[in-house]
């Protein structure tokens, strides 16, 4: 499916049911994050809490990384004379940089994860440009929650997240400018992020409308806290080719405790039923409906 089918699908299924709200009457007007449900208002969850946690393997050999050239910016080879891609980071056989997330389940009580008000983060997630390099080179965040982009370099960067259900932008940030501070309103796994002055530069943000979610680290490990007990659906990303490719895993999370999900990427990885590759649709695992205004 290319991008305008995609537009042109999230068109028609938002006029569909928006005849359908009409038709029935619904006085209801569509608010930006409006939860799915009838009910009023979505409630805060109150109970106890888990948490997943697992390890993100690579097996066989790892692409060795590759040298950059940076020579179209002096600046970037006196910053940083040794660049080297960092799409696949490896380290004793795990794997780094892999965005894990809740994408739906139950809560035990029967309600959907989704259907809970989760709160929004007052801190900001801080990406980092320095080396003429993005810091972290995965993030997530949660939706309306404040994104600041840093420029350390001493030259300019040009930040341009590519995202397909939320807002483009494509800011310019000189040397010394302050932060840019944007938010996204949608949920979206994964938004790419490049440098219109840096062909090379490359970061990715998954935006989640809950809590749940983390980047593995340098260790390949990764802890998704405050989890209500009950049954999810868990994903692991990881970029590569065009969208990237997934795992899926179900989980239960108990009363009292924690839950596994250990994952694994690269050639000789376990292809169980558990694990799922769906390259083409990964990029849209939660489909939110355009505003379409008042009608
Ligand atoms: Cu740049």
């Amino acid at each position: 499916m290319n991008k305008q089918t995609k537009v042109w699908l999230v068109l028609v299924i938002a006029l569909s049911l928006l005849a359908l709200g009409s038709a029935c009457g619904g006085g209801k007007e569509s608010g930006t994050n409006a939860p799915s449900s009838t009910e009023s208002a979505a409630a805060p969850y109150s109970g106890p809490t888990g948490t997943i946690s697992g390890v993100i393997s690579f097996t066989g050999t790892p692409p060795a990384p590759k040298k950059i050239d940076t020579t179209a910016d002096a600046a970037c080879g006196k910053a940083n004379p040794n660049l080297m891609t960092d799409d696949t980071m490896v380290k004793d056989g795990k794997l780094q940089n892999v965005f894990v997330y809740i994408k739906e389940g139950t809560v035990d009580g029967g309600k959907k994860i989704g259907e809970y008000q989760w709160s929004t983060p007052t801190s900001a997630v801080v990406l980092d440009q320095r080396g003429c390099h993005y810091n972290p080179h995965v993030i997530g965040i949660q939706t309306n929650q404040k994104l600041s982009v840093t420029n350390s370099d001493q030259t300019q960067h040009n930040i341009h997240p590519t995202p397909k259900l939320n807002q483009e932008w494509n800011q310019t940030q000189a040397n010394g400018a302050p932060p840019i501070e944007k938010t996204f309103t949608r949920a979206e796994v994964l938004i790419p992020v490049k440098c219109n002055q840096h062909p090379w530069m490359k970061a990715y943000i998954g935006v989640m409308k809950t809590p749940f979610f983390k980047v593995s680290g340098e260790d390949g490990s990764y802890t998704i806290q405050g989890v209500p007990p009950g049954k999810y659906t868990v994903v692991a990303w990881k970029e590569g080719g065009a969208n990237g490719s997934e795992k899926t895993m179900e989980v239960t999370v108990p009363a009292s405790g924690s839950a596994k999900a250990d994952f694994a990427f690269g050639e000789a990885a376990p292809t169980s039923s558990s694990s799922v590759l769906k390259p083409s649709l990964q990029m849209m695992p939660a489909i939110e409906l355009p505003v379409m205004g008042k009608h």
